[in-house]
């Protein structure tokens, strides 16, 4: 009996990662959910563990203690992890750097950076001895150009995008597939985080336009995931048909 893959995705517990849970449970990927809101990851545990095997750890990415220790203490038949979703993270704030906030600058590197680097240095090392495995990082059109306002947000996905290339790079002698998904606009908790809880601020961002749905990246992320062996998608980027850049959409 084949037995299935493995996938372990931070940031499960919203948006693009908690859709990529559920395309991942419907198509017969194991899972391992991460995030920090236990109640959201028992509900998803509940809900696709009717369909696959379940396993969920609670940490914040930015405590590489805690990273490190409850990624190498996973079950047995959890700890050989196939594919890697490095999804977690968020925009904090949106002010002309002179204005910027300490705890936001923090928080975005720390979260989006370091955390990624911390879940990766866990995950790598099955990879490396057994000569394979996928890892997917989502970077943002955020990391390809820089907006107004957006300063560090765009310099933590400017990160994430050297950080695939740097991947892809040292791996490349163990077999393991490197690829960056870069969305644009998707309507998810991204903007009510970003502008700290203003849900009326928030739900603007999406207004007048189709934006991106979480289901549409974990759709493209699937099909990432489901391509031959020698197939590595690089790096993609993906917008609304509204959207042209990161300044211009097509409002109506
Ligand atoms: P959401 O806010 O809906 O989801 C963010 C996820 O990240 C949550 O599950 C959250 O879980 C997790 N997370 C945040 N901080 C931490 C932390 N410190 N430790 C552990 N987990 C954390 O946003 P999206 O789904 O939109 O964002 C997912 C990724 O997509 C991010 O990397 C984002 O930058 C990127 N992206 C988003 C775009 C958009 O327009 N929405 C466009 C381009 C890229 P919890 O709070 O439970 O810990
Ligand atoms: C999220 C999309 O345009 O807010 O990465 O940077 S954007």
């Amino acid at each position: 009996m084949n037995k299935n893959k493995i996938a372990l995705i931070t940031g499960a517990t919203s948006g693009i990662g908690m859709a990529t849970a559920k395309i991942f449970a419907k198509n017969n990927i194991d899972l391992v959910l991460c995030g920090r809101r236990q109640e959201r990851l028992d509900m998803l545990k509940n809900e696709l563990e009717k369909e696959v095997a379940v396993h969920t750890l609670n940490f914040d990415v930015r405590n590489k203690t805690a990273v490190l220790e409850q990624i190498n203490s996973l079950p047995p038949e959890f700890l050989d992890v196939d594919i890697l979703i490095n999804n977690a993270g968020n925009a904090h704030g949106l002010e002309p750097i002179q204005d910027g906030n300490l705890d936001d600058w923090d928080a975005m590197l720390d979260i989006n950076v370091k955390g990624l680097l911390y879940v990766s240095k866990a995950v790598i090392p099955n990879m490396i001895a057994k000569k394979s495995g996928h890892i997917i990082n989502i970077g943002s059109t955020a990391g390809k150009e820089v907006y107004p306002n957006g300063n560090v947000y765009c310099a933590s996905k400017h990160a994430v995008d050297a950080i695939n290339q740097g991947m892809r790079i040292d791996l490349n002698p163990y077999n393991i597939r490197i690829g960056a998904v870069n969305p644009g606009m998707v309507e998810t908790e991204f903007s009510e985080v970003r502008f700290k809880g203003d849900t009326a601020k928030a739900a603007k961002v999406y207004q007048g336009f189709k934006p991106l749905q979480a289901l549409d990246i974990a759709d493209i992320i699937h099909f990432v995931v489901t391509r031959p062996y020698h197939v590595n998608i690089a790096d993609l980027v993906v917008m609304s048909t509204a959207q042209a850049s990161s300044t211009i959409v097509n409002k109506n």
